[in-house]
């Protein structure tokens, strides 16, 4: 059984002018989520359940887990020298990072510390989303530009699912390997060797709730789920746990699509391109699926925000396309722009 630091060493040689530094970071990341997962293991347990009382910069209240978390991540980011700024989901602005470790520090990391919160006291899995990107900056601590790349940018991204087991699984633009932690060495070890979405998948993912303020082609695709076409396995099945990174990563596994639109209320949806939709479209895309707002690649949209929402398309390539084909031809107008390359 090969542990993720081995393979991460074994797979450094695919950048033969890497020098270690991505290896590190990645380890890092790993180290912290060994941390939070024992918290979030024993969450029932110990008076870290229910919430602070504060409000993040979602205006969303926050669950001691959720600080937790966002401690753990920046303090391993900010101790382990390879990263020169994180943006975090709890976090209103950057934490530029300048200490003499990470003088020379080439990445900076976009995170959503622990992402489906608001399922931490019903026990449903929770995850982590992390996107890394290189500097673009010079030196000394990173800068907002830095974190507001393109997602065609990223050099790693990668989700922490908090579950049955605890997975990590994560992308360097070479596919998807998933790894799973033992607890009785403490080590993530490979499990889910060169992940591919299936082609086809017969699971959609949305919040049906808001149906009523769904776009046409969102509410056709719908429609067209629950149709009853033996011969083309419908109608599909719905499946919808509120954790994005618990139904991406199912999806991921078994085929699927996983939908948030816009809505009349919210015109750019609610999940966020820096730490949710561009890590999660790497990963989909280099496991063979596509990503999409339902008219743009997400990966090639612009950020001029660091928490700019986007709505959200991705899964089985099969399936993104009939949804893009829908929404386009019901909604031909994009209710939002953003800058494309
Ligand atoms: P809704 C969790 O709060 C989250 O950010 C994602 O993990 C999840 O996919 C989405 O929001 C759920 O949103 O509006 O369906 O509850």
């Amino acid at each position: 059984m090969q542990t993720l630091g081995q393979f991460i060493i074994e797979r450094q040689k695919e950048f033969p002018f890497s020098k270690g530094h991505l290896s590190r970071l990645l380890r890092d990341l790993g180290i912290a989520a060994k941390i939070v997962n024992r918290e979030v293991n024993k969450a029932g347990l110990v008076n870290i359940l229910g919430e602070t009382g504060g409000v993040n910069v979602q205006g969303e209240s926050v669950k001691k887990l959720d600080v937790f978390a966002n401690e753990q991540f920046i303090a391993a980011l900010s101790a382990g020298g390879e990263c020169c700024a994180v943006a975090s989901e709890e976090e209103d602005d950057i934490i530029p990072i300048q200490s003499d470790v990470s003088r020379d520090a080439k990445y900076v990391v976009l995170i959503d510390p622990l992402d489906g919160s608001s399922n931490i006291d019903v026990n449903v899995s929770i995850g982590t989303i992390f996107s890394i990107y290189r500097r673009i900056s010079d030196s000394g601590p990173g800068s907002r530009e830095d974190c507001l790349q393109a997602g065609r940018h990223q050099v790693a991204a990668g989700y922490i699912v908090y579950g049955s087991s605890t997975m990590l699984v994560y992308t360097t633009g070479h596919g998807v390997n998933g790894f799973t932690l033992d607890p009785s060495i403490g080590e993530f070890c490979l499990s889910h060797p060169n992940l591919r979405i299936p082609e086809e998948g017969k699971i959609y993912s949305i919040n049906e709730g808001n149906y009523q303020d769904f776009p046409e082609g969102v509410k056709k695709y719908i429609k067209y789920c629950q149709a009853q076409d033996p011969a083309t396995g419908r109608p599909y099945s719905s499946r919808y746990i509120g954790s994005m990174v618990a139904d991406l990563h199912r999806n991921l596994i078994k085929g699927g699509v996983f939908i948030y639109p816009a809505t009349k209320k919210s015109p750019n949806g609610k999940l966020r391109l820096g730490y949710e939709g561009n890590p999660m479209s790497f990963i989909v895309e280099q496991a063979g699926g596509k990503a999409s707002d339902g008219y743009h690649r997400i990966m090639d949209i612009r950020p001029t925000e660091l928490h700019q929402r986007v709505p959200i398309v991705l899964g089985s390539t099969s399936m993104v396309e009939k949804v893009e084909e829908l929404i386009r031809q019901h909604d031909p107008v994009a209710s939002n722009e953003y800058f494309i390359g």
